[in-house]
Order: structure tokens, then C-alpha cells, then sequence
């Protein structure tokens, strides 16, 4: 009987720590680099307006090229698909700690947020919310599902709502703890209601494992069902484990990076991953099993 008061003690403990991680997990602004600009990272398509998407991988990269678009500079952020091309036009703004979108090219057609809303805003904290309104969304030969011709027109008086909340998800690459940034974009358009929700699952390592975009469909005014545009899970950062600084090479810079972290037990799995080998602790282990996929060349 002794043993109850014990297990109730061992109990709270559990709640206490629970509750302490989940207050204490937020994301702080990683800086530039910390949007990994230019690192391409492998996702799998779970869901595309294309059906032929579905099921393949793709590559997302932030920041493969710089684009001017009224007047500013923001990063051309492409998604490669089996099929084609997606674009995600986004800024990093070093000063007010935020990232701003001004606009998307999926195949389907292209969109552009006039001004740019922040889409991001850090640090990122569960329960954050924040909203922007008078926006105005420029498609330029959208198609939409259940609108008949493509959409080429300025939809004013766009809200853009952002809302962060706590969730762990499981992907492909495993399962990780979470903030789901939720964006959403929301006015009329001749009499019906157009609703965008782009979502976006941040580890803490500042990795989109998750984005998806969905559209609220139009003809439904009462509860809406969504219809997918996108969905993407993240398989893994690059094509080999043991490439840790992403330069598509293996060799003792990727040993640096393990050696960062010597010694450390990883509660979580982080990305790009130091614990190669996976046993939860990061050690000569892990640095032996880099060097042996040292590239040869
Ligand atoms: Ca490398
Ligand atoms: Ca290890």
C-alpha cells in the first residue's frame, strides 16, 4: 500500500515537468542563417491540387534566388515537385524579428499579398495570435477548385489572421514536437467567401516537417470543408545523414558539427540530426560513423 503515495508523487512529477516543457517550448529568432537559405531539404507530397504529386518526394529550398516584386527584394523560396515548379516569395526581417510573405506561384497560378503580412513572428510562442487588415491579393490566372475559370483580379479588404498553437506531429522523418503557425487570408470575392489557410509545423530547429494550403471552399457558406491545394512532410534534410552542414559533401566539417554537441543527450531529434547513429547521445560514435562516409573524392 506504501507504494501508492509513491506513484501519485512520481505522477505529479510527470504533470510538472510535462507542463514546465510545454510552457518553456517556444522558437527564438534563429537569425538569417537559421532560415537555412539556400539548404535544400526533401519533403513527401501528401496532398496536391495535381494528383500525379501525390505520393513523390519534392525539394523545398528557402531562398534559391533573390526576386524583386513591387519595389522589394524577397526571397524566392521553390518548391520542386515531380510536375513543376511552386515559388514562396518571403523576407527575413532582421530587425523587427519577423518574416513576411508577399506571395505565392503555385502551379495553379500566382498570388501576391499587397503589402507582404507577417507570416512569422518570433519568438514564437503558443497561444500567440496577430492580425493585419485592408490587404489586397492580386491572382494572376489562379485556378481554384470549384471556380470554373482561372482567377486573374484584385480581391480587396483581405484580413490576414495568424494564430500558434502547440502540436506534435508525426512525418515521415519521425515525430516532433511542434508550433503550428496557421495563416489565414480571408474576404469576398462577387458575393463568396474566399478563405486560404496556409499552415506551417516549425520544430525547434526552425524546420517547416509540415506545410499544407488550403482553400475553404467557396459554394459552402456554412462550415466549409477544405480543399487541398498542397501538403508536404519532411523526409529528410539532405540525400545522406551524415551531411550535416548541407554542402551536398561529406568530410570534417560535418564532424564539427557532431562535435558541437559532444556529450549531449538529445531529448528530441533535431535537424540536421548530430546523433547519427541515433542511440539518443551524441559521441566518438557518432563521429566514427561520419568519418566512414567521408566522400572518397
Ligand atoms: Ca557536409
Ligand atoms: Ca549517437
Amino acid at each position: 500500500m506504501k507504494t501508492q503515495p509513491f506513484l501519485a508523487c512520481i505522477v505529479i512529477v510527470l504533470v510538472a515537468l510535462c507542463a514546465s516543457s510545454s510552457e518553456s517550448f517556444e522558437i527564438q529568432y534563429p537569425g538569417e542563417a537559421g532560415f537555412f537559405i539556400g539548404k535544400p531539404m526533401i519533403y513527401e507530397i501528401t496532398e496536391d491540387s495535381n494528383e500525379e504529386n501525390k505520393g513523390k518526394q519534392g525539394t523545398f529550398t528557402f531562398g534559391r534566388d533573390r526576386i524583386t516584386i513591387d519595389g522589394a527584394e524577397y526571397y524566392d523560396s521553390v518548391f520542386e515537385s515531380p510536375t513543376g515548379e511552386s515559388h514562396f516569395y518571403m523576407e527575413v526581417d532582421a530587425i523587427r524579428h519577423t518574416l513576411i510573405q508577399k506571395g505565392f506561384d503555385l502551379t495553379s497560378g500566382k498570388l501576391i499579398i499587397d503589402p507582404a503580412i507577417v507570416s512569422t513572428r518570433y519568438p514564437l510562442v503558443p497561444g500567440d495570435s496577430w492580425s493585419e487588415s485592408g490587404i489586397e491579393l492580386k491572382a494572376e490566372n489562379l485556378e481554384l477548385p470549384g471556380i470554373p475559370i482561372p482567377l486573374s483580379t484584385t480581391i480587396r479588404d483581405i484580413e490576414a489572421t495568424t494564430e500558434v498553437s502547440l502540436q506534435n506531429i508525426e512525418v515521415p522523418a519521425g515525430t516532433f514536437d511542434t508550433l503550428l503557425v496557421e495563416n489565414t487570408l480571408s474576404g469576398s470575392w462577387l458575393g463568396l467567401n474566399m478563405t486560404l489557410i496556409q499552415r506551417t509545423w516549425l520544430n525547434p530547429d526552425n524546420v517547416p516537417v509540415k506545410r499544407s494550403f488550403v482553400l475553404l471552399n467557396p459554394i459552402q457558406s456554412d462550415d466549409p470543408e477544405e480543399i487541398p491545394l498542397y501538403e508536404i512532410q519532411f523526409l529528410k534534410a539532405t540525400p545522406t545523414p551524415y551531411d550535416l552542414n548541407w554542402d551536398g559533401k561529406v568530410n570534417i566539417l560535418d564532424v564539427v558539427v557532431v562535435a558541437k554537441h559532444f556529450n549531449q543527450r538529445l531529448d528530441r531529434q533535431m535537424i540536421p540530426n548530430p546523433d547519427v547513429n541515433g542511440d539518443g547521445v551524441v559521441d566518438l560514435s557518432d563521429i566514427v560513423e561520419v568519418a566512414k562516409h567521408f566522400d572518397t573524392n
